[in-house]
């Protein structure tokens, strides 16, 4: 586990409320019981489980966000989550999440994404990057030098989700507000939410509209089966998709000429029953295939996982020593939705430590 931990990694899909800490999540709840907010013996089966299905994933969500949507807790859980991806080496991060509005502590998207950006300026512990700055200013890994540096140093930037259970009106109010949110280091959209919900049409002027102001696109694709679905993400052509686990040949053949990189979150995938077992999980063709391809946790809240674990259940399941996983690790800086000076900072980190693995 040691060089899984020690390798620098980039997460390119990670959900906010996903990936709360186990202990700040306890923390919450126990300051909601006997208030009436939440009825425990509802939901204690749930949060219990090890293995939830799709559906169950969704009512856990339902929960965490009923203990975490006010200022202060998306502020706090914002730099918890930065914190944790840094304490394991996560040298850039695409946080998304879904800005939600809460009349009762008169919340609106935008202050909720405020909150977020609040949480991202609080941190004090790690160097972290998430402002797109200027020509001539320094990069964060050039900055200072590689070796004896102890703290932590890290990229950050932000997608917006649109939830399928928005309505189109919603869906483009993110959007603008994404626009809105660039200069805090705002850089596309995502679409999640329960995959079993919601119509594609619904979404798509606003990622239409997404794309022409030229924010970045990724969306959840094939989590469960639904062939239409499928197919026209696909002829969107996102600049990446996630999950990928319920394609058919004919998606496949798209997929992979299209090139679109694939944000693989394997034990998500498994705890869900959305694959049946690791040995038949698509990780397997596509890496072997170089299809564009990065490993990612998901929900490391959730899943109890981490981005360390996700790579060492790659390299375990798939037989990958540390140079390949290395090498995974390195081309995802290509996929990412960073700028091109960002990129090559990361790379000549990358190209630095490289003779380590
Ligand atoms: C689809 C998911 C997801 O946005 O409140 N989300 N959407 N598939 C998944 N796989 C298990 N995991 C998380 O983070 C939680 C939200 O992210 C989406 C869901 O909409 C969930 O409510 P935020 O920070």
């Amino acid at each position: 586990m040691e060089w899984c931990l020690s390798m620098p990694k980039v997460e390119l899909h990670a959900h906010l409320n996903g990936s709360i800490r186990d202990s700040t999540l306890l923390e919450l709840t126990e300051g909601l019981i006997g208030k009436g907010v939440i009825d425990i013996s509802e939901v204690e089966h749930i949060i219990k489980k090890y293995n939830r299905s799709v559906a169950e994933v969704f009512k856990l969500f339902d929960l965490i966000h009923i203990l975490t949507t006010d200022h202060k807790t998306v502020t706090r859980i914002t730099r918890e989550v930065i914190e944790d991806f840094a304490s394991e080496n996560v040298v850039y991060l695409e946080l998304r999440t879904t800005p939600k509005r809460n009349d009762s502590v008169g919340m609106t998207k935008r202050s909720y994404v405020e909150a977020v950006i609040k949480g991202l300026r609080s941190i004090t512990s790690v160097d972290v990057d998430f402002v797109p700055r200027c020509e001539d200013s320094k990069s964060l890994f050039s900055s200072v030098p590689a070796i004896g540096h102890v703290r932590k140093r890290i990229y950050v930037r932000l997608l917006l989700s649109i939830d399928r259970r928005e309505t189109a009106e919603a869906a483009m109010e993110t959007v603008k507000l994404a626009l809105e949110m660039r200069p805090f280091g705002v850089v596309g959209i995502d679409l999640s939410g329960n995959p079993n919900i919601g119509d594609w049409a619904t979404y798509l002027p606003a990622l239409k509209f997404a794309r022409e102001q030229g924010l970045y696109v990724t969306l959840h694709c094939g989590e469960v089966p639904n062939s239409v679905e499928i197919k026209n993400m696909l002829d969107f052509r996102p600049q990446r998709i996630g999950h990928a686990c319920h394609l058919e040949d004919e998606h496949w053949r798209q997929l992979k000429s299209s090139k679109i990189p694939v944000e693989i979150c394997l034990t998500s995938n498994i705890r869900t029953l959305t694959i049946r077992s690791i040995d038949v999980h698509h990780f397997g063709e596509l890496y072997k295939e170089k299809h564009p391809l990065v490993l990612c946790t998901d929900d490391s809240g959730v899943f109890s996982t981490s981005l360390t674990e996700e790579y060492k259940y790659a390299a375990d399941s798939f037989g990958l020593g540390r140079r390949e996983m290395f090498e995974l690790s390195r081309n995802a800086i290509e996929y990412t939705f960073a700028d091109s000076k960002v990129k090559e900072d990361l790379r000549n980190f990358f190209n630095s430590v490289a003779k380590k693995y």
